[in-house]
């Protein structure tokens, strides 16, 4: 699992503390976390947290691109059947990554793409994000669909898992720095012709996020709009 990391010396420690207790997730898996640079500690706490901990990598990308690039790094290091992505604020309980495995395991007929739904009836929300950037998150779902760029109502949701069929066929067609790459992602998903289920979630917001409400809103209009047009000659691989 993939971790993206941007100026998280606030967040990370706790997060690093509740995967080390879950032991039973990493035995055959590992975490792997993009520390891109910025001003604070969290190179430093990856680093040694890294020393401590079998399960855990990390990349320290020379470049600040944004969470997109960074998760695209991450991807493309991993090896193995599966391997996806969450945020470092663990704003997605991690009993979403059994249940994601277990689906994309589940035989003839199984997704390929499993993605973390805010949204789900059955998700649970401990703390919901503010008002305002939760109705801005809905007017962007909104205008995506209207793009037909989302299937989903809820692209956002910092919890993606695939199996190694959608990374080989995606990797290579992601372009996206900037948070709207979940959108890039779905997108070319859905004209490769992919299977993407949605899962609930136990989400909880994290204070401090990186996301400036305003600029990064803009850019993210302005990337689903591109990304709807330099995907248009995609078309469906044979399963
Ligand atoms: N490497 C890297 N990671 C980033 C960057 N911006 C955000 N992230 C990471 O992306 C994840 C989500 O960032 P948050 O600040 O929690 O964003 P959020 O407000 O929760 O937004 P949502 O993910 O939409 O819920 C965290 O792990 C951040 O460290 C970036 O520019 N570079
Ligand atoms: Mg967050």
């Amino acid at each position: 699992m993939v971790v993206p990391a941007y100026e998280e010396e606030a967040r990370l420690p706790r997060t690093l503390v509740a995967l080390a207790a879950r032991p039973e997730l990493w035995t055959d898996g590992e975490v792997l976390l993009v520390v891109e640079p910025g001003t604070d500690a969290t190179a430093a706490i990856a680093r040694e947290a890294c020393h401590r901990h079998p399960w855990l990598r990390a990349l320290f990308p020379a470049v600040h691109r944004g969470k997109g690039g960074a998760v695209r790094a991450g991807l493309a290091a991993a090896d193995g059947p599966f391997a996806g992505f969450m945020d470092a604020d663990l704003s997605t309980g991690l009993d979403a990554l059994p249940a994601a495995l277990a689906r994309l395991q589940a035989g003839p007929g199984a997704p390929d793409i499993i993605i973390g739904n805010r949204q789900h009836p059955a998700s649970l929300i401990a703390r919901r994000q503010n008002l305002l950037r939760e109705s801005m998150g809905k007017a962007f779902n909104v205008v995506l669909r209207f793009l037909g760029s989302a299937d989903f109502a809820d692209t956002q949701c910092g919890f993606k898992v695939f199996n190694r069929r959608a990374l080989d066929l995606l990797l290579p067609r992601l372009t996206v720095d900037g948070f709207a790459f979940d959108v890039e992602i779905l997108l070319v998903a859905k004209r490769l012709g992919l299977r993407v289920e949605d899962i609930p979630v136990d989400w909880r917001d994290a204070p401090k996020s990186k996301v400036r409400l305003v600029r990064d809103s803009l850019l993210m209009l302005k990337d689903a709009m591109l990304i709807r047009w330099r995907t248009r000659h995609i078309r469906p691989v044979a399963p």
